[in-house]
């Protein structure tokens, strides 16, 4: 764990144009919209949940709407709420580049055939976990005063590797407006697994705030370390070091810090299973970073009034704080100022977790509330709240108002999702060419009804 203290001498004053008035930036929560494509193929190593559910049953469907449930519930507490489309599955762009020819249908058959894993790579619904499509620097924090947004490269997974293009293109529509500057994701070489390992301390969201990049290996070298534990390190030092350059962040403001390989092979393949932060607090385990004393000192440096909650292990365990995703909850600041906790069922069915909690919200702190929402297919392929939404600080009148939810927008989304989306997907399902079909079709009425094509 690293930070430089050394000021960025290219460091502008935020254009300002580009920065509305006090009170129109807010936070915005990108939802992923659960994709019709679901599934259990098991393709993530080191995400014990997802090898968990080899070969279960999916039901898409309910995912969907239990994510749209979270949106819509986290609407009801005042905050503005966005969301992103799932990509085209199967992905027969990336089929033909695999060398299957023909017609679409032809190319999906062809593939299901020859190559069921490398099929299920081309069907997974994964984009479903925003936190995981960019990293995102708020104009306040960036030398250009624009808010810098770096889709990412997911390149330490396969089925995770082929979502940036379409994703990109999705931010390109999403963020077109000046205030944003939507970057590519960066060389595959340098595996970058966007906002589940960044996180942002602030006063208040549209203050200059601190940016913490959290890495899992240096990247780039084959030697150093890299790879060395049970479980792939997803996220490249070299990588954070990029992002933090190209959104011209303020290197004094900007801290760099290891995951603990404890934390890596417990299974907390992103930073945001073991820690998150909101606003001055940042919530995390006492075994999620390398040197936890030397990341507080750095944000005691540079923010003194940073508030630290660390769990202690003696609390809850590194395997309770990970099979209950404690962490990997939405932490929220609500309109009156209060910080309230969106964390998933599994976390309130933990005892230890459970009683963490309510001493936590009986206490001072500045957490006031712990509400838990049902995400429970979402979690079984390791994603829970924190996963499926992407943070974005900026004003929603600058954001394409396609993208923003509201409630009658979620009206219509539910009965779409009860048309089209499949009630389940087995393991034998795969191959049937009626499936992809749907699959489709599914996709394709949720473009026409939000007038969006990408
Ligand atoms: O990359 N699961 C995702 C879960 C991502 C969670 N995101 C954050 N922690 N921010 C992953 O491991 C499972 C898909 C499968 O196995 O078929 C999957 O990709």
């Amino acid at each position: 764990m690293t930070s430089n203290p050394t000021p960025n001498p290219s460091r502008k004053q935020p254009a300002p144009d580009l920065i509305r008035g006090e009170g129109s930036v807010v936070e915005i929560n990108f939802d992923g919209l659960i994709g019709p494509s679901h599934n259990y193929a098991a393709l993530s190593l080191g995400n014990l949940a997802s090898a968990r559910h080899a070969g279960a049953t999916s039901r898409p469907r309910a995912a969907a709407l239990q994510g749209l449930a979270k949106m819509r519930f986290v609407m009801g507490l005042g905050l503005t709420q966005g969301f992103l489309l799932p990509l085209e599955r199967p992905d027969v762009g990336f089929l033909r580049g695999m060398g299957f020819a023909g017609t679409d249908d032809q190319v999906i058959a062809r593939a299901a055939a020859a190559d069921p894993r490398l099929f299920a790579i081309a069907c997974s619904a994964s984009s479903m976990w925003t936190a995981n499509a960019a990293t995102v620097s708020p104009a306040a924090d960036t030398a250009d005063g624009r808010c810098h947004i770096s889709a990412a490269n997911l390149s330490r997974m396969a089925h995770r590797s082929i979502e940036h293009p379409q994703t990109h293109a999705q931010l390109a529509i999403a963020f077109a407006d000046p205030a944003f500057a939507v970057h590519e994701a960066l060389p595959a070489a340098f595996g970058d697994e966007g906002a589940a390992n960044h996180m942002r301390l602030c006063s208040r969201h549209d203050a200059p705030g601190v940016e913490i990049f959290v890495f899992g290996s240096d990247g780039g070298s084959a030697a150093g370390g890299e790879e060395g534990g049970r479980f792939p390190a997803r996220q490249n030092r070299r990588a954070s070091e990029a992002i933090a350059r190209r959104h011209g962040l303020d290197s004094a403001r900007t801290v760099f810090a290891a995951q603990s390989q404890t934390a890596i092979d417990a299974g907390a393949f992103h930073n945001d299973v073991v820690a998150v932060a909101n606003g001055p607090v940042l919530f995390a385990h006492e075994q999620a970073f390398a040197d936890p004393a030397r990341l507080k000192a750095d944000l005691a440096a540079v923010m003194p009034d940073a508030v630290v909650i660390e769990v202690p292990a003696s609390a809850v365990s590194l395997a309770d704080a990970i099979s209950s995703y404690l962490f990997n909850s939405q932490l929220l600041t609500l309109p009156d100022g209060s910080m309230a906790l969106v964390l998933p069922k599994e976390a309130e069915a933990t005892p230890s977790v459970r009683a963490y909690l309510a001493a936590l919200v009986a206490g001072n702190g500045p957490i006031r509330a712990a509400h838990f929402v049902d995400v429970r297919e979402s979690m079984q392929n390791g994603g829970g709240p924190a996963c499926m939404r992407l943070r974005v600080v900026a004003d929603p009148a600058r954001v394409d108002p396609r993208f923003l939810m509201d409630s009658a927008k979620a009206d219509r989304l539910e009965r779409l999702v009860e048309t089209w989306w499949p009630e389940a997907i087995g393991p034998a399902d795969m191959a049937n060419p009626d499936l992809w079909g749907q699959v489709r079709a599914a996709r394709a009425a949720l473009l026409a009804e939000v007038g969006i094509s990408v």
